[in-house]
């Protein structure tokens, strides 16, 4: 017999086979129920002992949750039952013994603190607000996937360790390479500028690490990027882009997870944009007496900006050139095409346009205090036919984070690294 899942069941008539966990027992010594969970959902089964056959009677009773069944039993009709329907068990049979007691508390409104769940993530799995994050993560990547392809970007994979820093900066994780010392990627910056001055548009999803060493709730030091890099662009085109490929992503989180967002009692709106300059919100700022940096906003500015502007995704543009890593284009003396964009009151991406020009570069990197000679091969990249571009990168865990409102990054990552967790 065929396995049926717990969704198709419901619209079934007759016998079926499934298979899951144990949700619930309930014992009524004459009658014993099970909740029987799978992946598509859950169904009440129902041991009669008259007619269940005293062996799978007994083994009812000893089942603890979480353990693994196979069942055979006949749909019927019930009132009383969840959704309307329960299964009359024919045969039962234990596939995987949980322990008792379990580590943590698996019910839908856990008890136990994240961290906790955490280091027993393979059984915090087994609850169904969990899961429904990672369905919602998935949809939100195959969203960006299907919106980039129809794009016509091209998908590119790029290599994770690398010889110099991408990012700057010295939140670098080191890596013994033979007799080289080489780096973890902070990101495929490098890369997928010198693929977008030959394929034009290109996009990845890439895991980049980042030594920093403070801890909180929204930084990791694994994380996953989208990026995307044009040539042939300046920072509005990609801002432009960017504006539109959130858009994509929510509206199909909207449509493909209507039952994960009403389990995790999320409303969304379909995004609009805002474009302002860095020196607006500055003076936006000081309105409400909040502090901004001369080059970076404070967390309680994005907050504000999330604030004054819900459901909009806001690009703050002609970000000062000393804010900005050593490859944005400089624009005059102070200011940069680089941007950041602020969904929900925090930065999801950034990005702007690029150095195309090598003797700029060089000069930028020094004055970022980096060695122009580590970088060689990227800056002569862009002596041989190198088209101006501009791209940018939109965290995953964050974005997800955002979209669904969690409190903190690490509900958004299966098995996050943060500065005390290497494992699971
Ligand atoms: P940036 O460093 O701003 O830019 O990263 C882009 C986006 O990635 C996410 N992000 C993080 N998420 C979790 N933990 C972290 N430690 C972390 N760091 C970054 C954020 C952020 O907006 N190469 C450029 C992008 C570009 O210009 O194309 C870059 O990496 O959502």
């Amino acid at each position: 017999m065929e396995r049926s899942y717990i969704e198709e069941a419901f619209k079934k008539k007759g016998k079926v086979l499934l298979k899951g966990w144990v949700h619930e027992v309930r014992d009524l010594s004459k009658i014993r129920f099970i909740i029987l969970r799978d992946i598509t959902g859950q169904i009440q089964l129902v041991g009669v002992k008259s007619e269940t056959g005293e062996k799978a009677f007994e083994l009812m009773k000893s089942l603890n949750r979480e353990s693994v069944i196979s069942v055979i039993g006949e749909v019927k009709d019930s009132k009383q039952a969840p959704g309307g329907k329960e299964v009359l068990i024919e045969k039962i049979e234990l596939i995987a013994k949980a322990e008792h007691p379990l580590p943590i508390d698996v019910s839908d409104f856990s008890k136990t603190e994240l961290p906790k769940r955490l280091d027993y993530r393979f059984l915090d799995l087994h609850r169904k607000q969990t899961q429904a994050i990672f369905k919602v993560q998935s949809t939100i990547q195959q969203a960006y996937m299907e919106f980039m392809i129809n794009e016509g970007a091209v998908m590119a994979q790029f290599p994770s360790i690398i010889g110099s820093s991408s990012e700057g900066g010295t939140d670098l994780f080191n890596v013994q390479y033979f007799e080289k010392k080489a780096c973890l990627s902070q990101s495929c910056q490098l890369y997928k500028q010198m693929l977008a001055c030959s394929m034009e548009k290109v996009f990845a999803i890439f895991t980049v690490w980042r030594a920093e060493k403070h801890n909180t709730v929204r930084h990791l030091n694994e994380s996953r990027q989208f990026d995307y890099e044009q040539a042939f662009a300046d920072d509005k085109v990609v801002m432009e882009v960017l504006g539109r490929c959130v858009h994509y992503i929510v509206k199909r989180v909207m449509e493909l997870n209507k039952k994960e967002l009403e389990l995790l009692e999320v409303k969304l709106k379909i995004p609009t944009t805002k474009y302002i300059t860095f020196a607006q919100v500055s003076e936006i700022m000081k309105k409400y007496k909040i502090h901004v940096g001369k080059d970076d906003l404070s967390g309680e500015a994005e907050e504000k900006l999330g604030e004054l502007y819900p459901d909009t995704i806001v690009f703050v543009h002609d970000w000062p050139l000393s804010g900005k890593p050593f490859y944005i284009m400089p624009k005059g003396k102070d200011l940069s095409y680089g941007f950041d964009a602020i969904y929900k009151g925090m930065e999801i991406s950034s990005g702007g346009q690029r150095i195309h020009l090598p003797d700029l570069l060089i000069e930028r990197l020094k004055a970022k205090g980096l060695d122009p000679k580590q970088f060689k091969a990227y800056v002569d990249s862009f002596r041989y036919g190198a088209p101006m571009h501009a791209g940018w990168g939109v965290g995953l865990e964050r974005i997800t984070m955002l979209i669904l409102g969690l409190k903190n990054i690490r509900e958004a990552v299966l098995f996050p690294r943060d500065r005390d967790r290497v494992s699971p």
